[in-house]
């Protein structure tokens, strides 16, 4: 069993209340009981973090180090704006999976780039609360590579 965090960040505790036309009808609870669930069946260990403050978010990650075997964020809107949470991603040197919900490319151009993709194993976005799972399955493949997952 390897172990991850999965990290969401400001205004993602929204989720299912407000815009579901843009985010969808899937509340932030029932993503991470899907993703704890799911990382299960295919071997991981799942816990979760939700903050809207940054620095709740940079914390996590420096103690990730040595305890979590990856982790998968969406950082919201600081993906677009915060080189701190990238400096803290390449600080801990553990594989990260980016997940959005929307496809950040095909909205506003200052949704376009994205501060946490050079630091990453790579980037999900555009198919809503089931990009989640795939960045697990991508965590799982690359944490027991050859295993299927
Ligand atoms: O598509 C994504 O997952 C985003 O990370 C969501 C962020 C946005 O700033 C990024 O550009 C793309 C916004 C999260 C706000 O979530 C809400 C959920 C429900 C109602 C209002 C906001």
């Amino acid at each position: 069993m390897h172990d991850v965090l999965v990290l969401n960040g400001p205004n993602l505790n929204l989720l299912g209340t407000r815009q579901p036309e843009v985010y969808g009808a899937t509340t932030l609870g029932m993503i991470e009981d899907r993703c704890t669930k799911h990382g299960a069946s295919v071997g991981l260990n799942v816990s979760h973090l939700q903050s809207n403050h940054e620095g709740v978010l940079i914390d996590a990650i420096h103690a990730a180090r040595g305890v979590q075997d990856g982790l998968i964020v969406n950082a919201g809107a600081l993906t677009h704006t915060s080189i701190a949470l990238m400096d803290a991603f390449a600080s801990v040197e553990l594989p990260v999976v980016e997940v959005h919900l929307s496809n950040i490319h095909a909205r506003e151009a200052f949704r376009h780039s994205s501060y946490i993709a050079p630091v990453a194993l790579g980037q999900i976005c555009g198919f809503g609360a089931q990009g989640y799972i795939f960045a697990l399955d991508a965590l799982a493949a690359h944490l027991t590579p050859g295993s299927g997952a």
